[in-house]
């Protein structure tokens, strides 16, 4: 249902920029929504989503192919008429049918996507039965409870609806860090374009890689300011232009995404970007101690009595407060002031450190891509292992395996193994953790593995203490290695299960086990507090993607952001080191 948001970044690209598979696969995927939308023949938009797939996992570039003559329709799922979209789309930057049903649907319709739970046959129904095109008349039917007798929709739906409608018409909204990045980076892209625009930065706690961000924080250097302003307020995807001044004006996105430029000169480049790049409470306590040698600190600059003194670079603003430089994921004044006046501040982890993805998927469960496929990506990565964790049997809506079916996996991971070079496919599974607390597959079977993943991903609702005992049960097992997802939250879904983390975290360490540190942009699950707790409790972390596909490898970057603002350096990610050194770790 994200399809249409994380698509968002259109049916276009400007000036020489190639079309790069993403982007392809976006136009078809946003036009597959659109035609969902519409209510379009189920066979057309499958046709659209299976291309998209297609395209997103080749392992080359399809404009490529198609300068060296390949013959595209050889490719799964790709006819004859989709291979010439597809080189529309590499000529011309754009698709002219997606024009055509942009055109005729309403945009506030297609932005009914962002709300959770709400995916394109959904709206179709409320818009052909219910006549909705916008949030308000979204809010206005779901509290005149006309929603609920919709096929396909409850009253429990109906609730949540009002609920995440109500949030957007107060503008509370938070965006999660991939959609926010997926809309940024495209309008940069654009940015970059503009007449006499040098640098082009997101500040905000975008720069702080938060989990979620609440708008966009984007400021820009050039030397004259409404020049640079016009060129933000044209953007096509700007649905309101919320103001309009000399150097910093606010535009809401078609998505309902807002975003703040500011305009600067180069010489207050550094001062700004501190300044923007926050927090705010970071940027108190900055300016105090700029206060106390008798300097001023602020957006323009650092300034003795009315001297302009500095402000083009980052160093030299925290230079002046008595400070080095400082990472943007740790200004939250969380300690991280007192640890750069004592020359204290932590060398934190980077994503070349990451040697392997502890947790993915393959066909075998839920997963898009083969056994093959998920390592080959992994190696494209660079990495030196690859863990395949596929579900187990009681998670039967993903068709978990059961020990037959793992004991086959094992063999073909062996075969896999004789025939790759320069990667290490690593045998384990993401094991449901039962009501009980004990595992959901045999010691017989959990014995040959190189390690496990445990998960709880059922019986949300006992309460700490009982979700805690369940937890510490399961890591009693001694096949039990890493907690993984431990506290189940859903950004924007759901809050995580009541638990006791601190005696979660205090049980793995007396035990021998870890947790893990989700990376996919959902979850995010342990959150940045709980990373540092875990490093003060000397507890290591594993960063697993829990990828569905070859594509959702990438996300080891979001966990990263998550580390970073959790002060981890590379001692303290199980990840970071070679298969020889990590399996020492996980022998129990
Ligand atoms: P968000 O958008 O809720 O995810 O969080 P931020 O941190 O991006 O906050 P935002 O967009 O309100 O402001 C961007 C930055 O501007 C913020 O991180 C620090 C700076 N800032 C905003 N208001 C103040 C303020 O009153 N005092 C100071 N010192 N800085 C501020
Ligand atoms: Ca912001
Ligand atoms: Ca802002
Ligand atoms: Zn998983």
């Amino acid at each position: 249902m994200t399809a249409v948001k994380a698509s968002k970044r259109t049916n276009s690209f400007h000036a020489t920029v190639t079309a790069h598979n993403a982007d392809i696969s976006a136009i078809f995927r946003r036009l597959a929504d659109l035609l969902e939308i519409e209510g379009a023949n189920p066979f057309r938009i499958r046709a659209y989503r299976n291309a998209a797939q297609t395209i997103e996992d080749l392992p080359r570039s399809a404009a490529a192919m198609i300068a060296a003559g390949e013959d595209l329709t050889e490719l799964p799922g790709i006819a004859a008429d989709l291979a010439a979209k597809i080189e529309e789309i590499t000529e011309s930057g754009r698709l002219k049918l997606l024009d055509e049903v942009e055109a005729r649907t309403p945009s506030t319709l297609a932005a009914l996507t962002s709300i959770p739970g709400l995916g394109p046959k959904r709206i179709h129904t409320l818009h052909e039965v219910l006549g909705v095109t916008t949030i308000e008349e979204l809010a206005r039917a779901a509290k005149e409870q006309r929603i609920r007798g919709l096929p396909r929709f409850s009253a429990k739906l109906e609730a949540r609806i009002a609920e995440e409608a109500a949030k957007y018409t107060q503008s509370e909204r938070r965006f999660k860090i991939a959609t926010a990045e997926d809309f940024a980076e495209a309008l940069c892209a654009f940015l970059k374009t503009g007449p006499g625009i040098g640098n082009v930065i997101v500040a905000g706690s975008y720069r702080r890689r938060k989990d979620t961000v609440g708008d966009l924080d984007i400021l820009a250097t050039c030397d004259h300011g409404p020049d640079a302003i016009k060129h933000f307020v044209g953007y096509e995807e700007a649905a309101k232009i919320v103001s309009h001044g000399d150097t910093r004006s606010t535009i809401m996105l078609k998505a309902s995404i807002q975003v703040d430029l500011r305009v600067v000169p180069k010489e207050s480049y550094g001062a700004a970007l501190h300044y923007f790049t926050g927090s705010k409470d970071h940027n108190i306590a900055v300016r105090r101690l700029g206060q106390a040698k008798g300097l001023k600190i602020n957006e323009y600059g650092i300034f003795r009595a009315d001297k302009r003194i500095g402000g083009k670079s980052e160093e030299e603003v925290l230079a002046a407060a008595g400070l080095p430089f400082i990472e943007p994921e740790l200004r939250e004044n969380r300690g991280e002031i007192e640890a750069g006046l004592l020359g204290r501040l932590p060398k934190l982890v980077a994503l070349n450190d990451i040697k392997g993805d502890l947790h993915v998927h393959t066909k075998a469960s839920d997963g898009k891509n083969t056994l093959r496929e998920m390592a080959e990506a992994a190696k494209a990565l660079g990495y030196a292992y690859i863990a395949i964790t596929d579900h187990t049997q009681h998670a039967t809506v993903a068709r978990g395996l059961d020990a037959a079916r793992l004991r086959a996996q094992l063999d073909e991971i062996d075969r896999l193994n004789d025939q790759l070079d320069g990667i290490v496919v690593l045998k384990s599974s993401e094991v449901d953790i039962l009501a009980d607390g004990s595992l959901d597959l045999p010691d017989s079977i959990l014995k040959r593995l190189d390690f496990t993943v445990c998960s709880v991903h059922y019986k949300f609702d006992l309460d700490a203490k009982g979700q805690t005992g369940r937890i510490l049960r399961a890591m009693d097992n001694r096949y039990c290695t890493i907690i993984a997802h431990p506290t189940g939250r859903l950004l924007g879904e759901r809050p995580g299960y009541p638990v006791d983390l601190m005696r979660v975290m205090e049980g793995a360490k007396a035990r021998g086990c870890f947790l893990e540190l989700n990376a996919h942009p959902s979850r995010l699950d342990l959150d940045d507090i709980h990373c540092k707790q875990a490093k003060e409790l000397g507890l290591k972390l594993s960063i697993g993607t829990d990828a569905h596909s070859t594509a959702g490898l990438n996300a080891m970057r979001f966990g990263i952001g998550q580390a970073r603002r959790g002060w981890l350096e590379k001692d303290d990610v199980l990840n970071t080191r070679s298969w020889p050194q990590l399996r020492k770790f996980f022998s129990r």
